[in-house]
């Protein structure tokens, strides 16, 4: 692994010092495995990491982590009522915990940020995206993370993974075989169409495998960054 320079100042777009990375994928995919080794080799070489879930991380946040995952006897839940609880946790923890700690110049790492909207209210739910992305901009001041790592698992393997966890499936999980593969679609068509912010990993190898590929891509963005500085 390469060093990473602590704390170099960053002025790229002009919107914070610090560094936001975002993990995406479908449930399953190691995002959570992924985000704390990442953490902690981002540590190693000095940085500060805060590291954040969606929906969740403030009071209003895990709240409606409750809402959206519990089920409720079959009841449906509006898709457009999902979407704007999430994008409301969204705004919450953006405002308290993220920008706060951009602006002093650590390195944020989100498991799961806006891409989730996009992929499992857009692309499962089937939800308007230029309106998710305007609600984005109107509501989060339109912050994208500087680089975004899609953790890609087939869905046999994501559902491998959940058996042998043996925990009950939430109310997003226990959607339709289909609405997961439409979201898996759907994070594989962001990335086509972004692929200078988000980087796609094949997430079904062992976890010091995909560790090092991610580590890779960190690094090489971060350098792109200071090089963009310069
Ligand atoms: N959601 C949404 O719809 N819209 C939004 O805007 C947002 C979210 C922000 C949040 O669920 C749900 O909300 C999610 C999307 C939706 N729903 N779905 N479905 P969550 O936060 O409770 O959980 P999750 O994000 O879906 O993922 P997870 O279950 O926590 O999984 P993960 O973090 O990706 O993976 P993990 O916990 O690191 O690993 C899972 C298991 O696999 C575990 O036993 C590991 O030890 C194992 N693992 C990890 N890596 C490997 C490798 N490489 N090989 C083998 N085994 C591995």
């Amino acid at each position: 692994m390469t060093s990473l320079e602590a704390g170099a100042p960053r002025a790229v777009g002009g919107h914070w010092p610090g560094f936001f990375i975002s993990f995406e994928g479908v449930d399953g995919a190691g995002k959570t495995t992924q985000v704390a080794a990442l953490g902690m080799a981002l540590r190693h070489d000095g940085h500060e990491v805060i590291a954040v879930r969606e929906p969740g991380d403030t009071a209003l946040g895990e709240l409606a982590r409750s809402l959206l995952l519990a089920e409720y006897g079959g009841e449906p839940i509006d898709p457009w009522a999902e979407a704007l609880v999430f994008i409301a946790a969204r705004a919450q923890l953006l405002r308290q915990v993220v920008l706060p700690a951009l602006e002093r110049g650590a390195v944020v790492i989100a498991d799961r940020y806006v891409d989730s909207t996009l992929a499992y209210q857009g692309g499962g739910r089937g939800l308007d995206l230029d309106v998710l992305r305007r609600l984005h901009r109107d509501t989060c001041g339109d912050v994208w993370p500087d680089l975004t790592l899609l953790l890609d698992l087939p869905r046999e393997a994501a559902e491998t993974r959940q058996r042998a966890s043996l925990l009950p499936f939430d109310r997003m999980e226990s959607a339709p075989a289909g609405f997961h593969v439409a979201v898996l679609g759907a994070f594989r068509a962001l990335a086509a169409a972004e692929p200078q912010r988000i980087v796609t990993i094949a997430a079904g190898r062992p976890a010091v495998v995909v560790s090092q590929d991610i580590w890779a891509a960190v690094s090489e963005r971060l350098e792109e960054l200071r090089e963009e500085l310069a």
